[in-house]
């Protein structure tokens, strides 16, 4: 009986080491949909065992976490944080500030400057104080800057001079032990949002204002370009921030080809470059990498651009783990 005990342990041991979440030393998370945690239990298993970090991929959005002036709805929010909790994860908040998915009634708001920074501050205050304490991080603004660099026109560039800046010291003001980062996607291949990014990062490191990280989003398809990658992340880092990438996918036909026939070496070689990449990162600025949404059968590229052909993360639609998640184990195993 006891030996039986003890190989059983041996196996539990060995398979533990083949979780990509065990061959890291950062945080591996996932963005999360809570109808699929509450009904899909093979959707639920990966999202439990795999990861140790989760996002909320769209419910703590200002639309549906603040669905009227008055009204707040916590209630999906707050199922993806239990389920964190319950299974031991760390959670991260997504997101305060965009221009998009933007309620009707902020799109209607009528008053002057004061009246808008007052209603962005209480939607921002409110929400990071009913998550105080067990949300470790915000996505407090998101995608403020187009390609070419400039400011993104939105409701809040539109209304709120320093709107960025305000709603850094906002969301600090509500739970100062919260990391607050910056997120934005497209960095590779456009130089000007990059540097947009540091300039926004200096000018709020210099006038101390509570800014504590970067994420960067990772959104890219296997033409993307290895040095531009590098050297967004090279950039990243030596600001002295928190680095996230937080919302990583590999698109293999970001073209939308229909004959489309799944390969995946590409694929695999850019997973393996993008985590030792990160991995090179100080230790003490690795907030860790998230997966955006958990299988290729759930990814947002399958459903926002009507691209089913697409194969963008590590498990299948079947629920079963690729080639590339064995790719990288093994490749981190032995980088080790
Ligand atoms: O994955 C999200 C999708 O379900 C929503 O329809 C979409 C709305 O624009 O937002 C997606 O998530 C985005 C994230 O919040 C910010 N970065 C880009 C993500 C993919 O579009």
């Amino acid at each position: 009986m006891k030996l039986i005990a003890l190989l059983l342990s041996i196996s539990t041991l060995v398979n533990a080491q083949d979780l990509l979440k065990n061959v890291v030393p950062f945080r591996l998370g996932a963005s999360v949909n809570p109808r699929l945690l509450a009904e899909n239990e093979a959707y639920r298993n990966i999202a439990s065992n795999e990861f140790t970090s989760m996002t909320a991929e769209n419910h703590m959005k200002m639309m549906l976490i603040h669905p009227a002036a008055d009204r707040f709805d916590f209630s999906k929010g707050d199922e993806i944080v239990a389920f964190a909790e319950k299974t031991g994860k760390r959670m991260h908040g997504h997101t305060l500030v965009w221009h998009n998915q933007v309620p009707q009634w902020m799109k209607d708001f009528q008053g002057d400057q004061k009246a808008w920074e007052a209603m962005l501050k209480n939607h921002i205050q409110t929400v990071v104080t009913h998550y105080k304490g067990r949300v470790s991080g915000w996505d407090v603004v998101n995608e403020s800057f187009l390609d070419d660099g400039s400011l993104r026109p939105s409701l809040w560039a539109d209304h709120i001079p320093d709107y960025i800046a305000k709603s850094f010291q906002w969301a600090h003001e509500a739970d100062p032990n919260a990391t607050l980062f910056y997120n934005d996607y497209g960095q590779d291949g456009h130089p000007k949002k990059m540097q947009a990014i540091l300039d926004l990062v200096a000018d709020l490191q210099k006038r101390k204002i509570p800014i504590h990280g970067l994420g960067l989003q990772m959104h890219i398809n296997v033409d993307s370009k290895r040095a531009e990658i590098q050297e967004v992340i090279s950039k990243s880092v030596q600001t002295g921030l928190s680095i996230h990438f937080s919302e990583l996918d590999i698109a293999v036909n970001p073209k939308n080809n229909p004959e489309y026939s799944y390969e995946a070496s590409a694929q695999n070689e850019l997973f393996t470059f993008v985590f030792k990449a990160y991995g090179a990162i100080p230790a003490k600025q690795q907030y860790g990498i998230t997966f955006w949404n958990v299988t290729d059968k759930d990814s947002w590229l399958r459903g926002y651009f009507k691209r089913p052909k697409e194969y963008p993360l590590l498990f299948d639609e079947t629920y079963v783990k690729k080639q590339g998640y064995h790719t990288l184990v093994n490749f981190l195993q032995h980088a080790k």
